[in-house]
């Protein structure tokens, strides 16, 4: 199960080449992540800014954090949702991607073959078909991940409303309450340019059962930031005897074989 995608896997001998043998879908179509480049890119009238409900969490509700060892995941609220997608679709949580503080490349979507430092996922899932995130994982039509690219500039106080968590999550199944905020604070100013594909999780199961939204414009936050993010937290148990930093958590872009991204610009 996911438990054991803990140590995480993205390197070496277990690492994300050795997936399909025990997840076959991680061998399978519409994988994710992948890179965006002008030979696969079609421009669509039809892709509208999403309306976000329910975003706007009062500082009285409090969002559950917790470090499961591969990454540090935010427990967000069912009332949130998004519009404008073939189907309603849930809030469930957001979690993030990097890679470590000698490098610069964290996200898992390339732009022109160029990585980000770091990228956000807020999943959502289908609860206009599935009564629950479970029941939805594994259908063709089952997630929409909303994904926002990171890049070094000025502090942003809104993502420092999960990052100043972070000493709290440090080790393994370490939880914290985070009080509410305006979740769209963590997305880009635009919201009207992105990138729509069909692809999959990033990580085993990798069930190819996400509609992905991936903003066009990065968000920015300072470079104490990313290293805070990239230092902070560890895969393994505070009593481990030998801890393990939680860095490079991020998947390699995938073939995109005959498929097509939609862009809402041109
Ligand atoms: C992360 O990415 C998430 C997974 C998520 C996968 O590994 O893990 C965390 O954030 C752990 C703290 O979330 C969970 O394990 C919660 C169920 O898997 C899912 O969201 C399955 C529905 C893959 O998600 S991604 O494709 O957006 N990267
Ligand atoms: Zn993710």
């Amino acid at each position: 199960g996911l438990t054991n995608v803990s140590l995480l896997i993205h390197t070496g001998p277990d690492g994300e080449k050795a997936w399909p043998k025990k997840y076959p879908f991680c061998g399978g179509v519409f994988q994710s992540p992948i890179d965006f480049h002008k030979a696969i890119l079609q421009y669509d009238s039809n892709l509208l800014p999403l309306e976000f409900i329910g975003y706007d969490v009062p500082s009285t509700d409090q969002f559950t954090l917790i470090n499961n060892g591969h990454s540090v995941k935010m427990y967000l609220s069912p009332a949130m949702s998004i519009r404008n997608l073939p189907f309603e679709y849930t809030a469930s949580q957001l979690h993030l991607h990097w890679g470590n503080q000698n490098k610069s490349e964290g996200s898992e979507h390339t732009v022109g073959g160029k990585h980000f430092a770091a990228e956000l996922h807020i999943v959502h899932y289908n609860s206009e078909k599935y009564p629950d995130i479970t029941a939805a994982m594994d259908k063709a039509d089952g997630l929409a991940v909303l994904a926002v690219l990171l890049e070094i500039g000025p502090f942003s106080p809104s993502y420092e409303k999960i990052f100043r968590h972070f000493r709290n999550v440090k080790y393994k199944d370490q939880k914290v309450l985070v009080p509410g905020f305006n979740v769209q604070e963590l997305l880009p100013d635009r919201l009207d340019e992105y990138y729509r594909y069909e692809g999959s999780l990033t990580t085993p199961p990798c069930y190819p059962s996400v509609l992905w939204t991936v903003f066009r414009h990065p968000v920015k936050i300072s470079q104490e930031q990313l290293l805070a993010l990239e230092t902070a937290m560890y895969c393994t148990e505070r009593d481990d005897p030998e801890p393990l930093e939680m860095v490079d958590n991020f998947r390699n872009v995938q073939d995109f074989h005959e498929r097509l991204v939609f862009i809402s610009f041109r």
